[in-house]
């Protein structure tokens, strides 16, 4: 074999890792690592395929890992909620729960002897952790006032929950999709202003009519290959291919298949699915899947009907329902705590009809509040914490987890991020929300390259000495004509962000200065 061909096929770590045993298995195992503990479990286990389960080890927190829900569409109902508050407030201090660029929760502070159990109470309410993390298709997104909003072309909720029940085998574990060559996102838009940032997922469902002039044909024009990492982003380009909407599953499964089996698998830092595509060309992938499918897929729609801007959702808004709103809170930087996710399920159901909605901004939608109940719900005491009218730069701050969690972090994020919006916002006056949102290292979690003003953490070098910074990014354009930014600016210690942005903010987005 040539140097070349080898280097195509061998295996990196952690194809070794699963093909010494699919990360599946483990679920079987589960009682058995709560009754021995953490310290005496296998470390392949431990710190990789217990994260098949959504069970992530912390080597910031060892012994307290986080757990990663899947949440379809960001949609949660109080008793779920209320269960997940029961789970994080036996933690104390340690539990707490975040919401996630991809419309999700992760609790904090969880131990390990307790999963059974919380695996328990979870089904009990309809929840699964499954294949959140690792070579797994990630929570899939859709628009989080799905069935709500009266400008809506299509509710995509069902949809969503079938790609996902399709996914993970009904939320009990699918074999089939468990040894991805990498991690995969999914998004569903049925809404005209791409709330679910189509561009930045592997597969994305923008919604499209053919036939305009005749009968009005719904269906979605398909992207495929958008990422991150920390090598190459990239916007995802069109699959050239219109699907209705009863073929989303069967392409869904695939184009899976065609990445599980075609995939590349040498290098992790090139096995998302647009290395296949540059690989073979979109003609040759797209005609892979169609194989795949045994179905020839119509061309796609002329134009999407993607023509808004981005909505935050924040504030009241009629719903299509007479008679009642829904009602987005900001969450600074999607912390919740046990209290808080208590009083949410309280206020959902004395307000509403016992739901909620969860933003890839990582803020939390209550719908279905009749209007005779509105004024009631406004004067609630959560609602100054999780205002309905933020200051404009906490509106659109979004950070990822960063240092005080997260292992991979150059930087400590969603604490710094708030603080220097709040000082921001005691120097100046805005006209409109200006969109901050902080990573803290290349993998771009925090989504910097969707961003008005984005923060990737990084070290950066102060008077002799390395101290944390941040590169920044700017240009990232969000809704219609959608387009990523890109950094401009190298290793800024954070200790001399706020002036920068104070300059940035007053000479190209309007701020003055009180
Ligand atoms: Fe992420 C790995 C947190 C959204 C790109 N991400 C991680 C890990 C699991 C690393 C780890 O094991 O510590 C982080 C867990 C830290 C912790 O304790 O919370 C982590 N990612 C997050 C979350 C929680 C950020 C947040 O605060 O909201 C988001 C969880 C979403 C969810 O509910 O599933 C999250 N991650 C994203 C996104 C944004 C998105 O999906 O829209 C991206 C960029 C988009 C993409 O994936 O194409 C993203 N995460 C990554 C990458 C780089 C992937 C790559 O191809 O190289 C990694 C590292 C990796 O996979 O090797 C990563
Ligand atoms: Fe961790 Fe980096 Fe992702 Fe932030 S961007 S959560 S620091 S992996």
């Amino acid at each position: 074999m040539t140097s070349a061909a080898e280097a195509k096929t061998k295996l990196n770590k952690f194809e070794k890792i699963k093909a010494a045993k699919d990360g599946l298995a483990v679920k079987t195992e589960i009682e058995e690592f709560a009754r021995i503990g953490w310290e005496a479990m296998d470390t392949d286990d431990r710190d990789h395929r217990l994260k098949w389960l959504g069970v992530f080890f912390r080597p910031v927190t060892p012994g307290k890992f986080m757990l990663r829900l899947r949440m379809p569409s960001g949609v949660i109902t109080s008793e779920q909620m209320r269960v997940l508050a029961e789970i994080v407030q036996r933690y104390g201090d340690d539990g707490n729960a975040d919401i996630t660029t991809r419309q999700n929760l992760q609790l904090r502070g969880i131990r390990l002897e307790d999963v059974p159990d919380i695996f328990n109470r979870m089904q009990q309410v309809g929840l699964t952790s499954v294949q959140s993390g690792m070579d797994n298709v990630r929570n899939i997104t859709g628009s989080p006032v799905a069935g709500l909003d009266a400008d809506e072309l299509y509710d995509t909720r069902e949809l969503v929950q079938q790609v996902q029940d399709m996914i993970t085998g009904n939320g009990e574990g699918n074999p089939e999709f468990t040894n991805l060559p990498r991690k995969f996102n999914i998004a569903i838009a049925g809404c005209r202003d791409n709330s679910v940032h189509a561009e930045i997922n592997d597969i994305a469902f923008v919604p499209a009519f053919k036939d305009k002039t005749k009968d009005e044909t719904f269906g979605f024009n398909v992207l495929v290959g958008g990422f991150f990492s920390a090598k190459r982003c990239e916007a995802a380009i069109p699959l050239k291919a219109w699907v209705k909407p009863d073929q989303v599953v069967s392409l869904c499964r695939a184009i899976l298949e065609v990445f599980r089996d075609n995939g590349p698998r040498a290098n992790r830092q090139k096995s998302r699915l647009m290395w296949l595509i540059d690989e073979w060309g979109i003609d040759k992938f797209r005609q892979e899947v169609e194989n795949q499918m045994g179905e020839t897929l119509e061309a796609e729609a002329e134009k999407d009907e993607i023509l808004w801007d981005k909505r935050d959702h924040i504030g009241v808004y009629t719903q299509k329902q007479a008679g009642f709103n829904y009602v987005g809170l900001n969450v600074p930087i999607g912390r919740l705590y046990a209290n808080d996710m208590f009083e949410l399920a309280r206020l959902a159901e004395v307000y509403g009809k016992g739901e909620l909605r969860l933003t890839v901004e990582q803020n939390l939608i209550i719908p279905n509040v009749s209007d005779s109940r509105l004024d009631a719900f406004l004067t609630e005491p959560l609602l100054e914490k999780f205002s309905i009218n933020p200051a404009p730069l906490t509106r659109a701050l979004v950070s990822c987890t960063g240092a005080q969690f997260c292992n991979f972090a150059l930087i400590e994020t969603k604490n710094r991020a708030l603080a220097l919006v709040k000082e921001l916002e005691a120097e100046l006056t805005f006209t409109k929300p200006v969109r901050i949102h902080w990573t803290g290292c290349p993998n771009s979690c925090g989504q910097p390259q969707v961003a008005d003003i984005g923060l990737m953490g990084t070290k950066a070098r102060k008077d002799g000495k390395m101290v944390e910074g941040v590169d920044l990014y700017m240009g990232g354009k969000v809704g219609k004509d959608a387009e990523l930014g890109t950094r401009v600016q190298k290793g800024i210690p954070c200790e001399d962000l706020k002036p920068l942005l104070r300059d940035l903010l007053i000479d190209k987005f309007d701020a003055k200065a009180l």
